[in-house]
C-alpha cells in the first residue's frame, strides 16, 4: 500500500472541521490526489451505523455495543475507501480513526486498551495513519464552543465533562506514546494560529 493515511483528531469542539478546509486547500495547492473521508461513516453502511451511534433516540448503548459498531464502520471503510486509496497513491484524510475508539470507548467509556487493540489487530492489521494531527482544546472551551449550534448535541456530545476529560487524556496519552506519528496542536489558540501551525506540520511530514 503506498499513499500517505491522514487523520485528524481532537475532542468536542476542537476545530476539526475547519481543519479539514486547511488541509485541503494545502493539498489542492501542491496538486497533490487526495481524498477526504470521516469516521464513524465514509461508506453508506459505515455511514448508517454513524447515524445509528449519532442519534439521541438510539439511547445507552453497551459499551462493547458501541466499540464493535465502531469497528464495523472501520471495516467496511478500510475495505472500500482507505486502503484503495491508499493503493491509489492519494493522501486519504480522515476525520477520525481508531485513536477515537482508544479516546471515547477505551478511556470515555472505560472499555480499556485491550478490546480496541484486539479489534485494530483484526481491521486493519498492516496500517496505522503515516501522521496523525490532535487537536487539543481544554474540555470547556471546546463546549463553549459547540454550544447553541443548531440540531442540538448527539448521542456523544450529551456526555457528561468528566466523560470528555478521560477523552482528552486519552488522547494526549497516545500521543506521548507514538510521538513519531502524533503532532499535537494547540487548538484553543485563535484560528489563524492553529491553521499556520497545520500547515507547517504538513510542510514538515507530507510536502
Ligand atoms: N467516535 C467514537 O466515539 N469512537 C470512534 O471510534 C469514532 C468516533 C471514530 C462523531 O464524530 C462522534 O463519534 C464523536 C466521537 C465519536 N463525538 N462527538 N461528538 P464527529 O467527528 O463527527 O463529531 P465532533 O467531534 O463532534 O465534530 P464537530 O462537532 O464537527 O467538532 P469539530 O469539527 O472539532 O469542531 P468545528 O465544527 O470545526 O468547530 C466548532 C466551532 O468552533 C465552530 O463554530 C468553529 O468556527 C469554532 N472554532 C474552531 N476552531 C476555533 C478556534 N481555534 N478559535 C475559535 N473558534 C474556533
Amino acid at each position: 500500500m503506498s499513499g500517505f493515511f491522514l487523520t485528524l483528531e481532537g475532542g468536542e469542539g476542537a476545530g476539526k472541521t475547519t481543519a479539514l478546509t486547511v488541509i485541503s486547500e494545502w493539498l489542492e495547492s501542491r496538486g497533490r490526489p487526495f481524498l477526504l473521508t470521516r469516521e464513524p461513516g465514509g461508506t453508506q453502511p459505515g455511514e448508517r451505523i454513524r447515524e445509528l451511534l449519532l442519534d439521541p433516540d438510539t439511547g445507552g448503548l453497551a459499551p462493547m455495543t458501541e466499540l464493535m459498531l465502531m469497528f464495523a464502520a472501520r471495516n467496511e471503510h478500510m475495505a472500500r475507501v482507505i486502503r484503495p486509496g491508499l493503493a491509489a497513491g492519494k493522501v486519504v484524510v480522515s476525520d477520525r480513526f481508531t485513536d477515537a475508539s482508544m479516546a471515547y470507548q477505551g478511556a470515555g467509556r472505560g472499555l480499556g486498551r485491550a478490546p480496541v487493540e484486539a479489534l485494530s489487530k483484526l481491521v486493519h492489521p498492516d496500517r496505522l495513519p503515516d501522521l496523525t494531527l490532535l487537536l487539543d482544546v481544554p474540555v470547556e472551551q471546546g463546549l463553549a464552543r459547540i454550544r447553541g449550534r443548531s440540531g442540538g448535541p448527539d448521542r456523544f456530545e450529551q456526555s457528561e465533562s468528566s466523560f470528555m476529560e478521560r477523552v482528552r487524556s486519552a488522547y494526549l496519552e497516545q500521543a506521548q506514546l507514538e510521538p513519531e506519528r502524533f503532532v499535537v496542536i494547540d487548538a484553543a489558540r485563535p484560528l489563524q494560529e492553529v491553521s499556520d501551525r497545520i500547515r507547517a506540520a504538513l510542510q514538515e511530514r507530507l510536502a
